[in-house]
């Protein structure tokens, strides 16, 4: 039997969290056209144990004619740890690129909050479309911007990876990756399908996505400790980072 969630986590979540969770449901809601997306029944809602703090799992996927996966997932570590995570998974027959987001808080303090959309062609670059929409948004200025780690080179130019310091920064990290959100969910709906071998090439660049983004050693740390070993890989290359047959 898979188990139900007794009470949404989300009222207990930063904030930030959770008006990012609201604001990407509610977009899905204003621009696309939503199914269910059944996860495996073991994936929905999750319980582990990290260093004797409870882990908590929240996952809501959905699908729609252009994305073959949309994932929005809450993870909390007692009170100690909060993470959203999100990627929308274009089918191959668009050449969309990959919308990512990940929140990680810890006590209170926002600690990597990141947006972006992230270009899947050979020359890793985002269809000229979405080049002059990213353009057309107002700068944004960041007190502590971060490096990305070594795996990161499937980011954009667009990316937005920063350490947000105050409300106004949560409130401009909110802006900026919403207005990537919408942009994304208003460049999908108008795009065409490519032919068999474009698609090909889609498969491949969402490959090397997912790929890189499972080398995220402080993702599969925390799922590894709660988890262990096999579970996280499992679960980072079936729910987090999985690819169509
Ligand atoms: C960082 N991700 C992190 C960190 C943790 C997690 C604990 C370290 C926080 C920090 O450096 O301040 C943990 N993230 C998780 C867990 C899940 C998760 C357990 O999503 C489980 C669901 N990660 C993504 C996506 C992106 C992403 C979609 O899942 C980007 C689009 C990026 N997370 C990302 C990056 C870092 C990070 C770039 C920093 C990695 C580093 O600095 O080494």
């Amino acid at each position: 039997m898979p188990s139900v969630p007794p009470l949404s986590i989300r009222q207990q979540l930063h904030p930030l969290l959770h008006q990012w969770a609201e604001r990407i449901e509610a977009t899905w809601q204003r621009y696309l056209d939503l199914s269910p997306y059944q996860l495996p029944d073991e994936f929905g809602y999750i319980e582990g144990r990290l260093e004797g703090q409870k882990l908590i799992i929240e996952n809501r996927c959905y699908q729609t004619p252009q994305f073959r996966k949309l994932h929005l997932e809450i993870a909390r570590v007692g009170d100690r740890l909060d993470i959203l995570h999100c990627v929308m998974f274009p089918r191959p027959e668009y050449a969309l690129p990959m919308f990512g987001t990940d929140i990680v808080g810890a006590r209170g303090q926002i600690s990597a909050a990141i947006a972006d959309l992230s270009p899947i062609s050979q020359d890793r670059i985002l269809p000229s479309g979405y080049r002059a929409d990213l353009s057309a948004l107002p700068h944004s200025n960041f007190s502590q911007p971060r490096d990305l780690p070594n795996w990161g080179d499937i980011f954009s130019e667009f990316c937005l990876f920063v350490r947000p310091m105050d409300s106004e920064e949560e409130t401009m990290f909110l802006d900026r990756a919403g207005a990537f959100l919408a942009i994304h969910c208003q460049q999908a709906i108008a795009a065409h399908p490519v032919s068999v071998k474009e698609q090909s090439q889609v498969l491949a660049g969402q490959r090397y996505y997912c790929e890189k983004q499972q080398r995220n050693d402080k993702t599969r740390r925390v799922l590894e400790s709660a988890f262990g070993t096999e579970w996280a890989d499992r679960y980072m290359t079936t729910v987090l980072f999985d690819l169509p047959e």
